[in-house]
Formats: structure tokens, sequence, C-alpha cells
């Protein structure tokens, strides 16, 4: 059987799967020295979206055919040095979309409905002592300006209809459809009540949503982050949250995972999640089958159901 480096966890389904057609080798077991002395005899990993694969690994790995991501982003993979030695990468788009684009939303009313502070008033028993607590802000109608309206955020534009949002989006390059299309983020943001991050992580978003797009939202203003803590100039967030230049945020990722900054965690107009975005049971299934049927199909005829752009090709 064909050796398989595993980076990162795996689901019981999906390593039944893979121990019946692979011998695996748990990254976290090896004794030292071991890729050094055996990496000429990996040729497929599966990993996750998280660690990827680090540089070092991948250079020791002489003879890999075939990188299977457990996530639909893969900035945490050279895809550069995947193409140059003709390395298949896939990843696992569509099948999470619903999922993440109800974290969005789930960030986004929180920080409207004040969820965090209510539910907090009630457990310390504010609400018999105290009375009512202030009210919050309407989630309804509001202008939703989305950063990648790609596969996901179609997703959240879809499942904000109801809320009589008005969608507007920046990307790249404009997409076919009718929300208003903005080439510069920083005028959208100046537009919108909330800003909702999901594009892709690596260099060309790195920070991308800096001091000036915050203080453009502006006090009244929401940012949810679903995409990549590289994203978001976390520095920047800090100030402008403690500042008052930006009013709320809702997080489900951050700059150094799982590390996350004691100022974001003492601030109440911020909800925090561990990265989640994705982490039900039903879709973490779904994930894991495409992460393992790419990696049986590709060992059955060197074909892969869903590869990352870049390796389209190979
Ligand atoms: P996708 O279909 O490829 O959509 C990405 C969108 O981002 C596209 O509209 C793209 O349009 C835009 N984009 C790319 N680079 C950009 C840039 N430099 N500036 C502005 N817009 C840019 O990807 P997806 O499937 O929706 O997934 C998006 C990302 O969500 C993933 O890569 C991952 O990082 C994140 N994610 C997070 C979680 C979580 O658990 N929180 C779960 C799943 C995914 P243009 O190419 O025209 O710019
Ligand atoms: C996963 C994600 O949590 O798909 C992605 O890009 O960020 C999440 O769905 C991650 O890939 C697992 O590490």
């Amino acid at each position: 059987m064909p050796d398989l480096l595993l980076i990162g966890g795996a689901t019981p389904v999906m390593l039944d799967r893979l121990s019946a057609a692979f011998t695996i080798h748990r990254l976290a077991e090896l004794p030292s020295g071991w890729l050094a002395e055996h990496g000429d005899t990996i040729t497929y990993v599966a990993t996750n979206g998280h660690d990827g694969v680090r540089p070092d690994i991948m250079a020791a790995l002489p003879n890999l055919k075939m990188i299977s991501c457990y996530g639909v982003g893969y900035d945490a993979i050279d895809t550069d040095e995947a193409v140059k030695r003709g390395i298949m990468v896939t990843h696992t788009p569509n099948v999470l979309n619903a999922e993440v684009a109800t974290t969005a939303i789930l960030l986004m009313l929180a920080c409207y409905r004040e969820l965090l502070r209510n539910d907090a008033y009630v457990r310390a028993g504010k609400w018999e002592s105290e009375g009512n607590p202030p009210l919050t802000r309407s989630a309804d109608n509001q202008t939703v300006g989305i950063l990648g309206l790609g596969r996901i955020g179609q997703a959240i534009a879809d499942k904000l209809a109801p809320w009589g949002t008005t969608i507007v989006y920046h990307s790249r390059t404009p997409k076919d459809v009718s929300y208003r299309y903005y080439d510069n983020l920083t005028d959208m943001a100046r537009d919108v009540d909330t800003l909702i991050c999901i594009t892709p992580g690596g260099p060309s978003t790195n920070k991308i949503v800096n001091a000036e797009v915050m203080a453009a939202l502006g006090p009244e203003g929401t940012l949810i982050n679903v995409s990549r803590g590289s994203v978001v100039d976390e520095a920047a967030l800090i100030e402008a949250l403690q500042s008052g230049k930006l009013g709320w945020a809702g997080l489900d990722v951050f700059e150094a995972e799982p590390k996350v900054p004691e100022a974001l965690r003492a601030m109440p107009n911020v909800v925090l999640q561990p990265h989640v975005g994705s982490a039900t049971v039903e879709t973490r299934a779904a994930m894991g089958g495409l992460t393992v049927d790419n990696l049986l199909q590709h060992l059955a005829d060197g074909s892969v159901i869903s590869p990352v752009p870049e390796c389209a090709d190979i």
C-alpha cells in the first residue's frame, strides 16, 4: 500500500477509509529524523487548511504526488512549489458554503442584538435586579458589503435575503450578479453598515482590512471576519474598537490562532469564535468525505474531483 503522511487530525470515518488503501504515518507521532530517513517513501499527504504543508516537510518528500486538504482555504500550502514539482493539490470547495455562511450571519446577528451581553445579563440575575437591558440595533434592512463574493460570499448573500439586506461587494474582478460592485474596498466600507470578509488568505489579501477601511466602516459599523486572520490588521482592529472608530466585530479567525489577543477577549463589543466556520458534524463529514474521495480517486486512476485552480492542469 502507498505511504500517506497525515498532518493534523482526521475523523474516525476518514481514518477507516484511508487505512484500507494507504499505510498511514501520523506526522505528530513520527520519531525525530524519520522524515529525513524515510521521506522518499511518502507519495500522498492528507492535511488541513490550518496546518497546510510546511516548506521543510514538502522538501523532505521528494516523491510526493498529491496533497489533499481538508478545507477549502489552502493558503498554508505552497502551490507554486507544488506546480513546479507536478504535485496535485486538492481541497473541499462548496460542501461547506452553507455552514460558513451561517457562521458569518450568526456573528453578525450576535453583534447587532448583543447576544452575549444579554445572555450575561440574565445569567448574572440583572434582569431581576435591574430590569430590562438597553435596546439593541435591528439587523433587518442593513447594507452589507461582502469582501470576496465567491462560493461562500454568494451563500452569505443568499442567506441574508430574508433580512431585507442590500448586498454590495468588493473583489478584484466584478462578478455576473446584480449587486453593486466596488473596485475600492474603503469606498465600499464607507457605504455599508456591516463588512463581511470571506476572501482567501495569502499575500494578495494580507491586512487589506486596515485602519483606513475600519475608520470608513465607522463607529456604527460592524466587521465580521470568517476568512483568515491575515486579512484583517489585528492591531489596527484593536485600536479601532478601543477608540470607538469601529463599533462591533464578530471574529472566527485570528492572526496567530489559537492565540487571541487579551485586548479582544476583554472587549464587550466583540464576539469571538475559535475558527469553527465549518465545524458541524454534518459539514465536517462532507469535507472529510471529499478529502478522502480525492485521494482514493487519484490512487485509482490519477484523476481528482476538486483540484485547487493552480493545479487544474496537472
Ligand atoms: P472562492 O469561491 O475562491 O471566493 C473567493 C473570493 O475572494 C472571490 O470572489 C475572489 O474574487 C475574491 N478575492 C480573492 N482575492 C482577492 C483579493 N486580493 N481582493 C479582493 N477579493 C479577492 O472561495 P470560497 O470557497 O468562497 O472561500 C473563501 C475563503 O473562505 C477560503 O479561502 C478560506 O480562507 C475562508 N474559509 C474560512 C472558513 C472558516 O472556518 N472560517 C471556512 C471556509 C473557508 P476575485 O478573484 O475576483 O478577486
Ligand atoms: C477548516 C477552513 O476549519 O475550509 C477552510 O478553509 O478554514 C475551515 O473549514 C479548516 O480547513 C480545517 O483546518
